[in-house]
């Protein structure tokens, strides 16, 4: 039997984009529930999102008052999920970057045990289609940046394509997540593997977007740069400290 799966689409501005993502996801997954979590995009975004949600039962919306990042989003997407006891949430951007065709891979993985399964740019099969150099650039470094500092062994844990097993978030423990931005991505791959849960890494083609503009921003790599530094350092200090009581004891 096929898991209850709830497809998370965070949208600002992407009056575009959301019929087309939309279009694909339902051809490719008819069965899979869609959530569009929009942040009282200015051009129309929600409205549209809920026209589309009255012609098509699987598909749900919901309102915030502003936009308040990608990380608060996604929160309050699974929480809506997690409410309504679905087995599977998913992220999926907004612009076909993350192609619905590609889902049926992530999902597989997440049948056969995976905890969380990743679409990955950087496992063999896995790469990148019209992206500037300097998103690559970009992308390159805070994948190196979070595996240094964090240690972690995930090859994309910046990626934003996921599928989680409900009990997965629920373990993670959302209440307690402050990342507001992309940062999000890192520190929900690092909680999971903190919890010693399955990480799976699927290969995708990431493809850039051809209509709407991105919403990557300085803010964003601010926070990013800050707060996985500060994580690694905080876990690196708890390692000295228990070996330190351990020596003493
Ligand atoms: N609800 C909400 N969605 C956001 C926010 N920031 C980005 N998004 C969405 O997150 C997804 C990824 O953003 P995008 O601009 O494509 O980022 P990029 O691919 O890294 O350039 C898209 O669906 C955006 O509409 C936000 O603050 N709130
Ligand atoms: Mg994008």
């Amino acid at each position: 039997m096929r898991l209850k799966t709830l497809t998370v689409i965070p949208t600002f501005n992407e009056i575009e984009a959301l019929p087309v993502v939309m279009k694909r996801l339902r051809a490719a997954q008819p069965e899979v529930h869609v959530l569009v979590v929009d942040d009282n995009s200015p051009d129309g975004t929600g409205q549209l999102a809920d026209r589309l949600a009255a012609e098509d039962s699987l598909i749900h919306v919901l309102h915030r008052e502003g936009k308040g990042g990608l990380g608060a989003a996604y929160i309050a997407g699974f929480k809506w999920g997690l409410e309504r006891g679905y087995d599977v949430l998913v992220e999926m951007d907004a612009d076909c970057s993350h192609r619905p065709e590609e889902l049926g891979g992530l999902l597989e993985a997440v049948e056969q045990g995976a905890d969380l399964a990743i679409g990955s740019r950087y496992v063999p099969g896995g790469k990148t289609v019209n992206w500037p150099w300097h998103r690559q650039f970009l992308s390159w470094g805070a994948n190196v940046y979070a595996r240094t500092m964090l240690g972690t062994t995930v090859k994309d844990i910046t990626a934003g394509y996921r599928t989680f097993r409900s009990e997965t978030l629920t373990k993670i423990d959302l209440d307690t997540i402050e990342s507001v931005g992309y940062c999000f991505q890192i520190d929900l791959g690092w909680r999971t593997q903190l919890q010693g849960l399955t990480v799976a890494e699927v290969p995708i083609t990431f493809v850039e977007r051809e209509v709407g503009d991105s919403k990557m921003d300085s803010g964003v790599i601010f926070e990013s740069m800050t707060k996985v530094a500060r994580w690694g350092l905080g876990a690196r200090l708890k390692t000295l400290q228990n070996k330190l009581a351990r020596t003493k004891a």
